[in-house]
C-alpha cells in the first residue's frame, strides 16, 4: 500500500480473525480489513481509511458477541423488551465500542503501528444523529444500559438517510445543511437481506365471506433491516438496534415506461420509498409533510411488530399455530412517546386479520404487551392526527381505533358512571371540530397500555394530578414514574478520563462504572486538600480541551481559568436561552459601567450556548442570531472581554457534548417551570393578563440595550416583542422570562460569589458528583425491567 503510512501498513501481515488483546494481531486484522474489505484505493492509508479499517476490525468483535447473544436468547427464550423509538441519538461509536469491550489499550497500541493515535482516528467518525434531543439521547443511553445489564431487550428505529441537519452559523444566523452520515458508509451497521417485511399504505378494507376483515390494495413497500450491534460494558452480551429502511421491489419498476423515456413515472414507488427514510423530522407545516411523518411512524410500527411476531414464532415450533396467550409473557413493547402509537392498532390488526384472533383475545394481548412513556405535558407536543388523513392512509387502523374508542366509552359508562362527564376529554377520537376531527394519540396510548410513565418524579406527579388525572380514577395502578438517567460509560468514563481516574483512585474501585451509587464513596474526602488539587487539575485539563474546541470551531479565544457557564440543548422559547442571553447582556452593560477598580473584583465568566433551532421555528433562529451578535460585540470589546465572553457553540451534537460537558462548571437548566419536568405556573400568567405584573428595571435595561443597536442592526423587535404585552401564546411573555429575570440575575450573583471561594466550589463539585449515582440509566432501566417489563438479566455464558 503506497501513500501515507503505507510503509507501516505493508509491514503488518493481514489476519482475518481478530484477537482482542494482542496489538500485533489487531494490527494484522486492521490491515486485513484495509485490503479485503476495500472501500478505498489501496494507494492510500490516511486517517480516514485507517478509521474505517479499524472500525471494521472492532466490528468483528461486536458481531461475534451479537451472534452469540442472539443464539443465547433464541435457546433460552426469555421474555424480551422491544423499545420502539422514532429517534436514537447515538453519536460516534468507536470509543464506546472499544471501551465497552475493554480493548481500548490494545487498539490504541495497534493503530500506533500504522503511525496513528486512536483519538485522531476517532475524530474521523461522523455522528449518527438519528434524533433531535433529550428523547433521542435517552433512547441511546437506554440501549447501552440494557446491553450492560444483560437484558433481553432491543431497540427498533428508522434508518434515516440524513440525520438531524448540520448547523452552520453565518452572518444571517443558523443555516441548515443535510447531515450526510451515510455519505461513505457506516461501518457499524449490518444489512439484513434475510429480514424483510411488507408494509402497506392506503388501499381499502374488504369484508371476507366469513365476516373477517382484510386490508388490501394501496401501495406496498418493503422494510429492510439494518442491525447495529450494541455492546454492553464488561459483558459478553451485545444487543441490537434494528433500523428499518424502506425499499420498493423490482416489480414496482415499470420497465415499459422507462424504455419509453418516462424515467420519473417508471420509478414512482422507488422515489416514494426513498422519501420515507430520507430525513429525521420532515417539516410538517404542509399536508404532505404531515402525511410523510405519519407514514414514517407506521412504517416503524408495522415492520417492528411483524418482526417481533416472527421471532415469537421462531423461538418455539408450536407457536406457528398459535399459543397467542403466551405472547405478553414473551414480548414487552415500550413506546417512546406517542410517535410509535400506531403499534397499538397494528398489533390488533396483525392478531385479528392475519392470525385470526377475535377482538377480546387480541385486545387482552395488546393491552398486556404495550406500555407508554410520556416525555412532556406541553400541549403542542401531544400528537393529534387528522382522522381524515388516518382513514386514507390506514383505513383498517382507523376502524380499529374507532372500535377502541367506542369500547372505552362503553366501559366508562358501565363501570365508572361517576366519570361519565369526563368522557369528552378522555376519549380517543375528538370530533368537536367537525371540519377537523382528530385522533388523540396520547389518549389512545393511555387507554391501550398496561402502564404509563413519566420521566421525573415531578413530571409523573403532574401526569397523575393533571394531564391524566381522570384516567387515574379508572386505573389507579396504571401510572408510574421512571426518573431518567444517562450512561456513566459514555458520559463519564470515556469522555472524561481525567476525572474517572481520580474517582477510581480515591474510592479504590472502578466498579462505579456499572454501579454508580459507589460514587457516594467520594463524600468522605470532600474536604481533602489532595483530592481538591487533583479535582481542580482534572477540570482545568477538560476546560483546556474545550477552549481548543471553541477556538477551532469559532475562532474565539477563551480563558480556561474563567467560569465556564454552559447551556446546551435544542433552542426553544420554553427552554429560555433568551433568559440566559439577556442575563449576559445585562452583565455586559454593568461591566461597561464599572471602573477599572471595580472590574478587578468581577468573576470572569465565559457564557457558552449551543443548540439547533428547528428549521421553520423563526423565533428560535432569532435567538441563535442574537447570541452570535452579542458574542461578536462582547468578545471584541477590550474594556470587558477579560471578564466576559459570550460564545455560540455551532452544530451542537453528541460528540461536541462529549467535549463540553466535562469542561462545564455551571450547567444552565432554566426552562419555564411546568414545561420540562417541574411545577405549575398558571397563576403567574393570570397576573400578567390582569396587568398585575411589574417588570424589573434590570430586565428593561437589558432589552433596551439590544433595541439601541449595540449588537448590530438586525431587527430584534419581534423577539423582544414576544416578551412584552399581556396575552397570547408566544407573545405576552408566555414563557415568563421577565418574571424570572430578577431572580435569575440574583442567582448568578451568588454563583459569582461562590466561584471566588475555590475551596467551597470544589467541595460542592465533589459532593454533586458523589450524589449523582441515582441518575445512571442503569438504575432507570433496572426499574423499567422490574416494574414495567417483567424481564430478567440473561447473560451469555
Ligand atoms: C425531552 N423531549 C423533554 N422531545 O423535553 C425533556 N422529538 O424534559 C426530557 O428530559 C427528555 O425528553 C427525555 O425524557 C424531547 O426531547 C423531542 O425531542 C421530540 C418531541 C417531539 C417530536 C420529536
Amino acid at each position: 500500500m503506497p501513500g501515507s503510512n503505507c510503509a507501516a501498513a505493508d509491514k503488518v501481515k493481514p489476519a482475518a480473525s481478530p484477537a482482542a488483546d494482542k496489538p500485533a494481531e489487531i494490527a494484522g486484522n486492521i490491515s486485513y480489513h484495509a485490503q479485503y474489505s476495500p472501500h478505498f484505493s489501496p494507494l492510500a492509508f490516511g486517517p480516514e481509511e485507517a478509521f474505517y479499517a479499524t472500525a471494521e476490525s472492532v466490528r468483528d468483535h461486536l458481531i461475534e458477541r451479537w451472534n452469540d447473544t442472539y443464539v443465547h436468547f433464541h435457546k433460552t427464550d426469555p421474555k424480551q423488551t422491544y423499545y420502539l423509538s422514532m429517534e436514537y441519538l447515538q453519536g460516534r461509536a468507536l470509543t464506546n465500542a472499544v471501551g465497552n469491550l475493554g480493548i481500548t489499550g490494545a487498539y490504541a497500541e495497534a493503530v500506533k503501528k500504522f503511525g496513528y493515535e486512536l483519538e485522531a482516528l476517532v475524530g474521523q467518525e461522523k455522528d449518527a444523529a438519528l434524533g433531535n434531543g433529550g428523547l433521542g439521547r435517552l433512547a441511546s443511553c437506554f440501549l447501552d444500559s440494557m446491553a450492560t445489564l444483560n437484558l433481553p431487550a432491543w431497540g427498533y428505529g428508522l434508518r434515516y438517510r440524513y440525520g438531524l441537519f448540520k448547523q452552520r452559523i453565518t452572518k444571517e444566523g443558523q443555516e441548515e445543511i443535510a447531515e450526510d452520515w451515510l455519505d461513505k458508509f457506516s461501518p457499524w451497521e449490518i444489512p439484513r437481506h434475510d429480514v424483510v417485511f411488507p408494509v402497506r399504505f392506503f388501499g381499502h378494507v374488504e369484508i371476507l365471506p366469513d365476516g373477517s376483515r382484510k386490508w388490501v390494495g394501496g401501495e406496498v413497500l418493503k422494510a429492510l433491516a439494518y442491525d447495529v450491534p450494541i455492546p454492553g460494558y464488561k459483558t459478553k452480551n451485545a444487543i441490537s438496534l434494528r433500523l428499518w429502511e424502506a425499499k420498493a421491489t423490482a416489480e414496482d419498476f415499470n420497465l415499459f415506461q422507462f424504455n419509453d423515456g418516462q424515467y420519473e413515472s417508471s420509478a414512482q414507488l422507488h422515489a416514494r420509498a426513498e422519501q420515507i427514510c430520507a430525513v429525521l423530522y420532515p417539516g410538517d407545516a404542509t399536508e404532505e409533510g404531515k402525511l410523510l411523518r405519519l407514514k414514517q411512524q407506521f412504517f416503524l410500527c408495522s415492520a417492528s411488530l411483524q418482526d417481533m411476531i416472527a421471532r415469537f414464532k421462531e423461538r418455539k415450533a408450536d407457536r406457528v399455530s398459535g399459543k397467542w396467550s403466551e405472547f405478553p409473557s414473551k414480548v414487552a413493547v415500550q413506546l417512546n412517546d406517542t410517535h410509535p402509537t400506531l403499534a397499538i392498532p397494528e398489533l390488533m390488526r396483525l392478531l385479528m386479520d392475519e392470525e385470526g384472533l377475535g377482538w377480546d383475545e387480541a385486545w387482552d394481548i395488546t393491552y398486556r404487551t404495550v406500555s407508554y412513556t410520556n416525555h412532556t405535558v406541553l400541549p403542542e407536543a401531544l400528537e393529534k392526527w387528522s382522522q381524515i388523513v388516518m382513514r386514507k392512509l390506514l383505513p383498517r387502523h382507523m376502524e380499529i381505533i374507532e372500535e377502541i374508542d367506542k369500547r372505552f366509552r362503553e366501559m366508562v359508562i358501565s363501570k365508572h358512571k361517576e366519570m361519565e362527564g369526563k368522557i369528552d376529554s378522555m376519549k380517543v377520537l375528538d370530533g368537536s371540530n367537525p371540519q377537523k376531527p382528530v385522533v388523540r394519540m396520547a389518549n389512545l396510548c393511555v387507554v391501550s397500555s398496561h402502564t404509563v410513565n413519566g420521566v421525573a418524579e415531578l413530571h409523573s406527579n403532574i401526569l397523575k394530578q393533571e394531564l391524566f388525572a381522570d384516567y387515574v380514577s379508572i386505573w389507579p395502578n396504571k401510572f408510574q414514574n421512571k426518573t431518567n438517567g444517562i450512561t456513566p460509560r459514555r458520559w463519564l468514563k470515556f469522555c472524561n478520563p481525567e476525572l474517572s481516574e481520580i474517582i477510581t483512585k480515591w474510592i479504590k474501585t472502578d466498579q462505579w462504572t456499572s454501579d454508580l451509587d459507589l460514587l457516594t464513596g467520594l463524600r468522605k474526602f470532600a474536604d481533602d486538600e489532595k483530592l481538591h488539587a487533583e479535582w481542580a487539575a482534572a477540570k482545568l485539563a477538560c476546560k483546556k480541551r474545550l477552549a481548543k474546541h471553541v477556538l477551532d470551531a469559532t475562532g474565539v479565544t477563551i480563558d480556561p481559568t474563567s467560569l465556564f457557564d454552559i447551556q446546551i440543548k435544542r433552542i426553544h422559547e420554553y427552554k429560555r436561552q433568551l433568559l440566559n442571553i439577556l442575563g449576559a447582556v445585562y452583565r455586559y452593560k454593568k461591566l461597561k459601567e464599572m471602573s477599572a477598580e471595580e472590574k478587578q473584583k468581577v468573576t470572569p465568566r465565559t457564557v457558552m450556548i449551543g443548540g439547533k433551532a428547528f428549521a421553520t421555528y423563526t423565533n428560535a433562529k432569532r435567538i441563535v442570531k442574537l447570541v452570535n451578535d452579542v458574542g461578536a460585540v462582547v468578545n471584541n470589546d477590550p474594556e470587558v472581554n477579560k471578564y466576559l465572553k459570550v460564545v455560540f457553540i455551532p452544530n451542537y451534537n453528541v460528540s461536541v457534548a462529549e467535549v463540553l460537558i466535562p469542561g462545564s462548571e455551571l450547567s444552565q437548566h432554566i426552562s419555564t417551570a411546568g414545561m420540562e419536568a417541574s411545577g405549575t405556573i398558571a397563576g403567574l400568567r393570570k397576573d400578567r393578563e390582569n396587568g398585575l405584573f411589574k417588570p424589573d428595571p434590570r430586565f428593561e435595561e437589558a432589552k433596551q440595550l439590544i433595541r439601541s443597536g449595540a449588537f448590530g442592526s438586525y431587527n430584534y423587535e419581534p423577539l423582544l416583542d414576544s416578551l412584552e404585552g399581556n396575552s397570547g401564546f408566544g407573545r405576552g411573555d408566555y414563557f415568563l422570562v421577565g418574571y424570572d429575570f430578577p431572580g435569575y440575575i440574583d442567582a448568578q450573583d451568588r454563583v459569582d460569589a461562590a466561584y471566588k471561594d475555590k475551596k467551597k466550589w470544589i467541595k460542592m463539585s465533589i459532593l454533586n458528583t458523589a450524589g449523582s449515582g441515582k441518575f445512571s440509566s442503569d438504575r432507570t432501566i433496572a426499574q423499567y425491567a422490574k416494574e414495567i417489563w417483567d424481564i430478567k438479566p440473561s447473560p451469555v455464558a
